[in-house]
């Protein structure tokens, strides 16, 4: 037990002459010194020695314990004095270190530049929910049961009547549902579509806008969006509206930019033709006011959408939309 006793002091000693930190030294502390620790442990078994023996190395127990706790304190003090002359020798008047600021997402910048635009024309900014029912997002958008948009190669379906948005139109649908007009809204958000290549990811975002009142003319709508379009990209910039189809507008025009690239030479961007299509629009289908309780002798509106990655490619002439999904900083520090 004397062997056992002395060899404990020595290993001790030895650990502690090592100990650099405070977090190691209080570790120290409680193995051999504290109530479980090796010391007390020891102490404990002395009933099972002979009795003559107890008392001699219950003695040699005790001085070993009040060396070590001697030589801990004496340790500890140095400790407190070293980190204290640390402070003393810190140099505060150094310049700090300059935090890494983030900014917002350049596609978060582009929804809100193009809301702003819309603001200040007097259209309210609307949002609802992504995960959407069957009904909003298609049926009452005059989308019937065997459209190919409904497709589960498009589409991507929760349940049966439960589906991620296609498109922003949902929620446009809901504030008609909500109130009569005069509507004047933009709805921008995440919308999700079973595409994933060069051009197409598998969720992206739109805005889109909505405005119904008495004598509205497809004329309002071209003049709004030109009022964006010259805002957005320049003063100049030249725009055509060319016809389409949505299920939900009649009539329908695509609306195509002067390519921002060549400026309508032609070019590899815009495919030789000198023009950049950025958004649909048209003037709101009377079947769609039928699900709403719209009167369409009464009412009638125009409506738009745009993809806000297509926005921001062409307007800081990104040409890979993955880009804005990959979280690369070099990509990211330039807006
Ligand atoms: C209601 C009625 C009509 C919204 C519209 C488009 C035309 C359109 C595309 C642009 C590129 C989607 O992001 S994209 O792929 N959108 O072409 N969207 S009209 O029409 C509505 C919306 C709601 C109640």
């Amino acid at each position: 037990m004397r062997e056992k006793l002395l060899e404990t002091e020595k290993k001790a000693l030895a650990e502690l002459k090592e100990i650099q930190d405070q977090a190691s030294l209080e570790r120290f502390r409680i193995s051999y010194l504290g109530k479980k620790g090796v010391l007390t442990t020891i102490m404990k078994g002395l009933g099972r020695l002979d009795p003559a023996q107890r008392p001699v190395i219950g003695k040699l127990a005790n001085e070993i314990k009040q060396r070590l706790t001697a030589h801990y304190e004496e340790a500890l003090e140095k400790m407190k004095a070293g980190s204290a002359g640390e402070a003393a020798s810190f140099d505060v008047t150094l310049p700090g270190r300059e935090p890494v600021y983030g900014h917002l997402h350049p596609i978060t910048q582009t929804i809100r530049e193009v809301c702003h635009i819309f603001e200040k024309m007097g259209f309210r900014v609307v949002k609802g929910p992504n995960v959407e029912l069957d009904y909003y997002n298609f049926e009452a958008l005059n989308i019937p049961k065997d459209h190919p948009a409904r497709d589960m190669q498009d589409t991507f379906y929760i349940s049966e009547n439960v589906v991620l948005r296609t498109h922003t139109s949902p929620m446009q649908v809901r504030v008609m549902e909500a109130q009569k007009p005069p509507v004047s809204v933009i709805a921008p958000g995440k919308v999700y579509r079973r595409d994933s290549d060069v051009s197409h990811t598998p969720m992206f975002h739109q805005v889109e806008g909505l405005l119904v009142d008495r004598d509205v003319t497809f004329g309002q709508l071209k003049g709004t969006l030109t009022a964006f379009v010259r805002e957005m990209f320049g003063k100049g910039t030249a725009l055509r509206f060319r016809p389409s189809f949505f299920p939900f507008t009649e009539p329908s025009a695509e609306v195509d930019i002067g390519c921002v690239i060549c400026g309508g030479k032609g070019c590899r961007t815009c495919g030789q033709t000198g023009w950049i299509e950025i958004l649909g629009s048209g003037m709101v289908d009377p079947e769609v006011y039928g699900f709403v309780d719209y009167d369409p002798e009464v009412y009638s509106g125009f409506a738009f959408g745009m993809g806000m990655e297509r926005i921001a490619m062409l307007k800081y002439g990104i040409d890979d939309i993955q880009l804005f999904f990959k979280n690369d900083m070099r990509f990211l520090r330039q807006f």
